[in-house]
């Protein structure tokens, strides 16, 4: 039976860079949730009769919204759920599940990176038939939708048993409960050579795996120890859990330190790695390196054709604005186009769509292919694997040697979290203020060659997507680019984005902040961050 519920609109429904995030005290409000997703479905067309997906990362809320919205799409006409074992679902297993079983679309919970538990943080993201998430024209038409909704539908059936696979039926829909591992692992099996991997291992290469107690670890006991023979303990923190073990999800240097140390230690592993919330960020260390983001994009791309799935060569390679330029050298090399999209995945789905990018990348620990249309972090470290495996050199030198040939991108970004709304906004509108003038400026011993608010044109379906951050561009490569997080539930955060290239590998062993000193000078004497936001150093340098 389906009830139609009376509601009002909550303020703020509005997707971010990444769907809906907010504290779960916001989402455990009654009918905040239902809203939500409510005016998901009345921004869709043609779904009656057909298939959604639903799973999310285990945190907090969970298994309660899962519930929800298996009831809310029977009583809005959806012919079939497929959720994941427990609610488990990762965010680029979601999009496999969704292209392989060509379902309509998909719901996927999560926030990511952020920490959950009951006063932590929650999310619901909508993903589209091509398994990528809503293009800003679908996201927009979803806010528009939340601010006038006024009733929801809902069917009073029983819970689903989430935890045993199965057929299940809510009203006249019926509902899969499947093995949340099965299709991805044999998705990574296809891509990669597995042989090679598992006799590199097998001959004494050691890697570490942290699930940081989040979505990956079933997947990466199942992968990593299972099917390529690392021995057991290889993975840690395995068990999905509703609060992270109290961390944060976020694979970087910060939050992944012990992991990290571990590697650098002489008689530690030799390559480790971690993901995110929902698996689709990565972080790679070598022994003796960490591998930045974009590096790691650009060393993947020059290597991809040494994995069975990318020997024919890459169509092309995409990464966002604020993401290093390294990349661009690789694609240069190889004679293929480089895009340059706004920060957030689903700027990559068109061009990966259309077969103009095979590689995609962001500096914030994300990476993907074609294989889905999300970013994948077990995916990552299976390639880097796979490239390993058949080079046979460490990763250390393979990264040295990358910038012997392309030259290095000194690369970091600084965030300030938590600062004032107001003194975030009042920052970035003195900065957009200033543009036009900073051309031919001087500073130190550098000139300002352009500097605008990047705006993107889709290639492919000609959209428009301004103001997506602010770039200032030097005469000698360097870049400093700001913008305000759009995935934050408190305040507002504010990062700067600093690069810097030297193509003299006798210059290739610097420190990262020492050789960067300058644009961070710069940065700020041009936006005044101290003085706006109180604040005289970043919280968190990745
Ligand atoms: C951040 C990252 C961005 C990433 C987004 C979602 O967004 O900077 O590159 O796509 O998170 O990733 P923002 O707007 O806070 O800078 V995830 O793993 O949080 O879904
Ligand atoms: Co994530």
């Amino acid at each position: 039976m389906t009830k139609t519920i009376a509601t009002k609109p909550f303020d703020g429904q509005k997707p971010g860079t990444s769907g809906l995030r907010k504290k779960v005290p916001v989402f455990a409000q009654p009918h905040y949730a239902e809203n939500f997703i409510q005016s998901v479905f009345d921004s869709l067309e043609d779904y009656q009769g057909k298939t959604l997906v639903i799973g999310g990362d285990g945190r907090y809320l969970n298994r309660e919204v899962i519930q929800t919205a298996i009831k809310m799409a029977a009583a809005n006409g959806f012919g079939k759920v497929m959720v994941g074992q427990g609610g488990i679902l990762s965010t680029p297993a979601a999009s496999n599940m969704i292209r392989k079983y060509q379902a309509f679309g998909g719901i996927i919970l999560s926030a990511s990176h952020n920490p959950g538990g009951p006063n932590e943080d929650f999310g619901i993201k909508y993903n589209t038939a091509n398994g990528g998430p809503a293009p800003e024209r679908i996201t927009d038409a979803i806010y528009e939708r939340t601010k006038l909704i006024d009733r929801y539908r809902i069917s009073e059936a029983d819970d689903v048993p989430l935890d045993k696979i199965g057929t299940y039926k809510v009203d006249d829909m019926e509902v899969e409960v499947f093995d949340p591992v099965a299709d991805y692992a044999a998705l990574m099996e296809e891509l990669f050579d597995f042989d090679a991997i598992r006799s590199y291992i097998a001959g004494g290469f050691r890697i570490a795996f942290d699930a940081m107690s989040a979505v990956t670890g079933p997947y990466a006991k199942e992968i990593i120890e299972n099917r390529l023979g690392a021995p057991e303990g290889s993975v840690r923190n395995f068990v999905p859990l509703e609060d992270f073990g109290g961390h944060h999800p976020d694979p970087n240097l910060v939050h992944a330190k012990e992991l990290y140390d571990e590697v650098m230690s002489a008689d530690g592993p030799d390559f480790g790695a971690a993901s995110d919330g929902d698996g689709d960020r990565n972080m790679v260390v070598g022994k003796g390196i960490f591998i930045t983001p974009s590096d790691s994009l650009a060393v993947l791309a020059a290597n991809a054709h040494l994995a069975p799935a990318y020997k024919a060569g890459l169509a092309g390679i995409a990464r966002s604005m604020p993401t290093s330029q390294a990349a661009d050298r690789v694609a240069e090399k190889l004679g293929i186009e480089a895009y340059e999209t706004p920060t957030g995945w689903k700027f990559f789905g068109n061009l990966l769509d259309a077969g103009k990018a095979t590689l995609c990348g962001e500096e914030s620990f994300g990476t993907g292919s074609n294989h889905v249309r999300e970013k994948d972090g077990l995916w990552a470290v299976l390639l880097w694997l796979n490239i390993l495996a058949v080079r046979g050199e460490t990763a250390f030198d393979i990264v040295n040697k990358h910038w012997a040939e392309y030259g290095r991108n000194y690369y970091s970004r600084h965030d300030y979290e938590g600062i004032e709304t107001d003194a975030a906004n009042g920052l970035m509108d003195a900065l957009r203020e200033k543009l036009a003038t900073l051309p031919g400026s001087t500073f130190g011993d550098m000139t300002v060659k352009e500097a605008d608010d990047f705006a993107y044109h889709d290639p492919v379906d000609g959209s428009v997507s301004r103001n997506q951050g602010v770039r200032i561009m030097f005469e000698s490569g360097s870049r400093v680019v700001f913008r305000l997080s759009g995935t934050g539930t408190s305040g507002a955060t504010l990062r700067v984005y600093l690069e810097h290239f030297e193509p003299d590998p006798a210059r290739h062993e610097e420190d990262t902040q020492k050789t960067l000193a300058g644009l961070i000078a710069y940065a700020e004497h041009i936006a005044g961050i101290k003085e706006r936001t109180g604040r005289d150093a970043p919280t968190v340098i990745t």
